[in-house]
């Protein structure tokens, strides 16, 4: 890496000799020195970097020195509730979402392990917005489930960055919640403050509407219409609000890390009596003072602080508010101790916010299935019911919720003459997975479907269920059938 660096001078160093003055790089000996520092900052200790869930951060880097920084972060797919009795599943880095949040600083030498747990379904990478390289990390770390891959990286800038997963199709990577943020601090650290919190912005795109219950399918149409039927902080509905609130002491001084996932929208981020004494605009060097509202870009994030002078429940939201009061945008800040009736005299009852329906709700955690006993389909209809569960349950995320798949990525199973063409073939895919170039509809696909861990119950369930709808042959598949391709 310092080898590609000394070459980038050495090229920068001829082009100035060549008389090109107008590269600032020039004649600004300043901001070349400041930058090779940075860029030969040693690193002779290792360090595991701790990680947080949401709304927690790592402790402050301080006065430590530059290190050579282990990163370990574990993909998981897994079903969260989006609100009361909606369900979602979820794409996340370490289980949460917004992913764990990384705290480095300026000078460290970052190891990054990235993991794909071997239940997940899909491949995966990661793209850093801290990372000086091509696609932020993203071509090195492209994974498979059940595997790791490692790549470093010097941290040059300061400031609070977005990671994001770019594995295409990548806007529905981020819209099933796979983003996080990443902080850089400046040698020494940054100033210290009495609580800091992480929050996250995210869209969500969903078959039904805000607050159909059951488990709900990525909508691509909405999202490419960027009109999203949930805008929530911290990955769900509530997630800080009532008995997960965040908290904090009259007289303290608070600082949030606030990030943008996206995919779709950009955040007009507000905190109801509150004014912001400073915002690092954008997450970069630059501050503000005394803000209101700041924008928040789609990737992209912002530091704000702010002291707490009285008590009460502050109200933290997008102020393109329909979001906070229908879609979910919403979360708070309790604050306890003494009145100061010469600030402020009067009264904020706590839930008066609330959206209709909001209950809290938590992400599971435990990730444990529940062993239970196969129920087999005795009729047709059984099977079809039986089936679409498990489509629903299985292959929607590449094949969508009405087999009509994903131009470039996924093949359509809706209408695929691949499909009605061989039904061995379709049983031997669903079984063993497939890779290699296939045409379907006209249309070529050169792409890996992991093999699906599924019965033979299962298999014949779901593939009965493909072949009798959305305009497909109509043939029913067996057991037989299935236990014969297994056994060949
Ligand atoms: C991880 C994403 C993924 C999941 C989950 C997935 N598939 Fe696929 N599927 C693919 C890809 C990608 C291909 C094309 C493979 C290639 O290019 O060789 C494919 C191809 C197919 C094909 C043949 C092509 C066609 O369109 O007719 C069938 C049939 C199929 N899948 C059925 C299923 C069924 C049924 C399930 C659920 C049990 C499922 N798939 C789950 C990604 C997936
Ligand atoms: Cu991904």
């Amino acid at each position: 890496m310092t080898l590609t660096f000394k070459k980038n001078l050495v090229t920068k160093m001829l082009l100035c000799l060549g008389g090109v003055v107008f590269l600032s790089g020039c004649v600004n000996d300043q901001s070349d020195k400041k930058y090779n520092d940075t860029v030969d900052i040693p690193v002779n200790q290792e360090m595991i970097a701790e990680l947080t869930s949401p709304p927690f951060v790592p402790t402050p880097v301080g006065k430590r020195m530059a290190k050579k920084l282990i990163v370990d972060l574990e993909i998981q797919e897994r079903e969260g509730e989006m609100t009361g009795g909606v369900k979602y599943v979820y794409w996340t880095f370490g289980g949460t979402v917004p992913g764990s949040f990384i705290r480095t600083r300026v000078g460290d030498e970052v190891e990054f392990h990235l993991k794909n747990h071997p239940d997940n379904k899909l491949p995966h990478n990661i793209d850093l917005h801290a990372v000086n390289g091509p696609g932020g990390g993203a071509e090195s770390s492209f994974v498979a489930p059940g595997h790791e891959k490692v790549f470093s990286f010097k941290v040059l800038n300061p400031g609070l960055y977005v990671y994001h997963c770019a594995t295409a199709p990548v806007g529905m990577h981020i819209a099933n919640g796979m983003y996080g943020l990443i902080l850089v601090e400046p040698e020494g650290g940054l100033e210290p403050v009495d609580k800091e919190y992480y929050i996250m912005q995210g869209d969500f795109y969903t078959e039904g509407k805000y607050g159909e219950r059951g488990l709900q399918a990525f909508d691509m149409q909405k999202a490419i219409n960027e009109t999203p039927d949930y805008v929530v902080f911290n990955g769900h509905v509530g997630a800080m609000t009532g008995d997960n609130a965040l908290t904090a002491k009259v007289g303290e001084k608070i600082r949030l890390f606030v990030g943008n996932g996206g995919p779709g929208l950009v955040s007009s981020f507000h905190v109801i009596g509150e004014i912001f004494d400073k915002v690092h605009i954008e997450g970069g060097s630059m501050i503000n003072e005394n803000v209101q509202t700041t924008m928040i870009p789609a990737g992209g994030a912002a530091i704000v602080e702010f002291r707490v002078d009285v008590p009460g429940t502050f109200i933290l939201v997008d102020h393109s508010i329909f979001r906070a009061f229908n879609k979910g945008a919403l979360a708070m800040l309790k604050v306890e101790g003494e009145e100061n009736k010469a600030i402020y005299s009067g009264e904020i009852r706590d839930g008066i916010y609330l959206p209709e329906g909001g209950a809290i709700q938590s992400m599971p955690t435990d990730g444990v299935k529940k062993e239970k006993e196969e129920v087999k389909a005795f009729t047709f209809e059984e099977r079809m019911k039986f089936g679409k569960d498990k489509f629903t349950a299985t292959c929607v995320a590449c094949h969508q919720a009405n087999g009509q798949g994903i131009p470039g990525a996924f093949p359509p199973l809706a209408k695929s003459d691949y499909l009605n063409a061989d039904v061995n073939r379709a049983i031997d895919i669903v079984l063993h997975g497939k890779t290699g170039e296939i045409t379907v509809n006209g249309k070529k696909y050169n792409s890996v479907m992991t093999a699906q861990a599924l019965s033979d119950e299962d298999v014949t369930n779901v593939l009965t269920y493909v072949y009798n709808s959305w305009g497909n042959s109509k043939k029913e598949v067996t057991p037989e059938m299935v236990q014969a391709v297994r056994n060949k």
